[in-house]
């Protein structure tokens, strides 16, 4: 018998719910090796740290995918390992770059995003004032990725692939960070609709498997819950 895929990662949605979504999109198994931070004030890594340089991983870091021999970390390379498996990296060229604007932009907001939530872990400034300041520029960041889609059902174009499983996460997120931030891009929101009724992903979403909250870990100031 083949053994199942491991998927490792904190107890906590963050960049893994992408993976998660795609796996169970082209219905593979997958089985999630769930770590803890501790609590206040110091937040240990121990659980994490204690097996992080044991395990045979290049780079060890979180999120990892473990395949048999196969061992990946970075969560857009293990996203590209099953995209290149089940047909969702794109077709031609111009599905490809969109795929690649896509991938990339997509990293820079979430990294942005990331910045303002752990504002205070990572001494980038007061929470408020950055989450103020996010608010401000993200009529702007929308109205960008709600022209980029256009008319097209997917981002890439016609075919659903990778770079999807990071745009609804995405964009969901911002739903719960500003309630109605999406309601004047109707494409998006309809985008969002038709990935959330895609019969695998509702399944997913209505399974006990399905973590939707915490987003962010425990350091946090928003942590989405
Ligand atoms: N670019 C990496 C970022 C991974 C990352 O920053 N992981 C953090 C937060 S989720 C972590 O705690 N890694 C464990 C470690 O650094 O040991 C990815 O996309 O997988």
């Amino acid at each position: 018998m083949q053994a199942p895929l491991i998927i490792g990662y904190w107890n906590i949605r963050g960049f893994a719910q992408p993976i998660k979504l795609l796996l169970s999109y082209v219905g593979r198994e997958f089985e999630t090796k769930q770590y803890c931070l501790g609590p206040a004030p110091t937040y240990s890594n121990k659980a994490w740290k204690s097996v992080k340089y044991s395990l045979g991983l290049p780079f060890p870091n979180l999120p990892y995918l473990i395949d048999g021999d196969v061992k990946i970390v970075q969560s857009h390379a293990i996203l590209k390992y099953f995209g290149r498996q089940h047909n969702l990296c794109g077709t031609t060229e111009e599905e490809r770059i969109r795929m690649d604007i896509m991938e990339h932009q997509l990293e820079d907001t979430l990294n942005a995003h990331i910045s303002v939530c752990y504002s205070t872990y990572f001494g980038h400034g007061k929470h408020e004032d950055r989450k103020a300041e996010y608010l401000k520029h993200l009529p702007y960041t929308l109205r960008q990725y709600s022209e980029f889609l256009a008319d097209h059902p997917w981002f890439a174009g016609e075919n659903i692939t990778f770079v999807d499983f990071i745009a609804y996460d995405l964009f969901d997120i911002h739903r719960v960070f500003s309630p109605g931030c999406l309601d004047g891009y109707k494409n998006i929101a309809d985008y969002m609709e038709k990935f959330e009724e895609l019969p695998a992903i509702e399944k997913y979403m209505h399974s006990g498997k399905f973590l939707r909250r915490p987003i962010y870990n425990k350091p946090a100031d928003w942590r989405g819950d």
